[in-house]
């Protein structure tokens, strides 16, 4: 046997696996080949002693290792903030109210038209190192504050790049039909023709989307229009997603369901008959708990009902600077427990498993196994509850990228 190239040692493992709570392993090792984890189980069990066995001996010093969060659903990459929205908001604005008077995700698609790519990536690359500095080691990031060609290009690339600054996995996701531009007042279905027949086929032939997501909403795009945008994403192969149901029922669940979508988002107002179709469709529901918090939202997306069906959940910071603004994924484990009820176990599995999922990730990511990449986090806990339990805390001590610390523990911040 050729030997590995690290090993670490003296551990507790969660490893999310299915089968009993966090996949639990007790003084576990992890021995990593070529960026993928090669062996998983009980140091007693090794098949010899470490230093015959990997060329980088660890020591985990007996704290906990979980798979490497990951983050699904993210607008990351953006310029501008929506700060004076918020002080309107709290003086009794709605968010809808502010969207229909041309602010809201319009404010920032002409801030982000404007930007530089530098400066998009500059803000970018700021707040990807906060996700990564609480654990985060895969990111999905959404195009859809450029709305025309040129800038969900832009959006896009920048994306993309950042992955080569920073030890982190992205995947992109195209959302032209994120909200109509100022340009295409009135014109919502030309600006949809707009979206598959000119977009979509530049970004899908540059290689630069992994799937394809819209918003379906009053102040969105209707169910009509969505499926005209998932029927451009099949003629490229693409797998879509569905922003569904977060401020009405249009529907959206079942409609993501009926094209096989990887995932729904949102969800507040899903049906029983959209959950059922999620299930048969294997969709994952991804509930964003951030969102609900920052609108203040009180219809509750049907959590009972996803357990009830078997449908996967999945947690994600939905970062964005209108509705989501925040870089803390920790902070919505707590808030997926608190605001929705999941479970501690059930939100991480939302931020780890069934995240992988939600990307169609599943073999790659999610959960420590042999096969899987070696993306993992070092915790200074005591037992896996408390990633979900503290309100702001950090007990991240490193993040573990292809079998290898991603950066030197002192830049990343103490817990506290
Ligand atoms: N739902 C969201 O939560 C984000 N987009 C969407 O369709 C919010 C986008 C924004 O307000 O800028
Ligand atoms: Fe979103």
């Amino acid at each position: 046997m050729s030997k590995w190239d690290a090993i670490w040692l003296n551990a507790q493992l969660a490893t999310m696996q299915a089968g009993r709570p966090y996949g639990l392993i007790q003084d576990g090792a992890i021995g990593v080949k070529a960026g993928t984890i090669a062996w998983v189980g009980k140091r007693t069990e090794l098949p010899g002693s470490p230093e015959t066995l990997a060329d980088a001996v660890f020591e985990a010093g007996g704290c906990w290792i979980t798979p490497g969060l990951i983050d699904c659903h993210t607008h990351l990459v953006y310029a501008g903030n929506r700060a004076r929205e918020f002080e309107l908001r709290l003086q009794g604005a709605s968010y809808e109210e502010i969207a229909r008077a041309g602010g809201g995700i319009r404010s920032t698609v002409a801030a982000t038209r404007e930007a530089s790519p530098e400066l998009l990536t500059a803000t970018a690359e700021r707040r990807l190192r906060a996700l990564r500095s609480q654990g985060v080691t895969t990111v999905e990031i959404k195009s859809g504050y450029g709305l025309d060609l040129e800038t969900e290009v832009k959006m896009l690339r920048v994306a993309r790049s950042l992955a080569e600054h920073q030890p982190v996995t992205i995947r992109t996701t195209f959302l032209g039909a994120h909200a109509l531009p100022v340009e295409f007042e009135g014109r919502s279905d030309a600006y949809i023709d707009f979206v598959c027949a000119e977009v979509l086929p530049v970004v899908a032939q540059e290689g630069l989307v992994d799937a394809v997501d819209a918003f379906c909403e009053g102040i969105g795009f209707s169910p009509a229009q969505t499926v005209r945008v998932f029927e451009a994403a099949q003629r490229w192969g693409l797998p879509v997603k569905l922003h569904a149901d977060q401020l009405s029922d249009l529907g959206g669940a079942a409609l993501a369901a009926q094209f096989r979508a990887l995932s729904a988002e949102h969800l507040e107002y899903t049906s029983v008959e959209g959950v059922a179709a999620m299930a048969s469709a294997g969709t994952v529901a991804v509930l964003l708990p951030g969102a609900f918090y920052f609108l203040r939202e009180t219809q509750l997306p049907p959590v009972a009902q996803f357990r009830q069906h078997g449908v996967p959940m999945a947690i994600a910071t939905d970062c964005n600077p209108g509705s989501s603004p925040t870089t803390s994924p920790l902070l919505m484990l707590n808030m997926a427990c608190t605001l929705f009820q999941l479970t501690p176990e059930e939100a991480l599995t939302g931020m780890t498993r069934n995240a992988a999922l939600a990307l169609g990730l599943a073999e790659q990511r999610g959960t420590l196994a042999v096969g899987q990449a070696a993306d993992f986090v070092l915790w200074d806990i005591e037992q896996p509850a408390e990633l979900a339990y503290s309100i702001g805390g950090n007990p991240c001590l490193n993040v573990i990228k292809a079998g290898f610390p991603a950066l030197p523990p002192a830049e990343f911040p103490q817990p506290n």
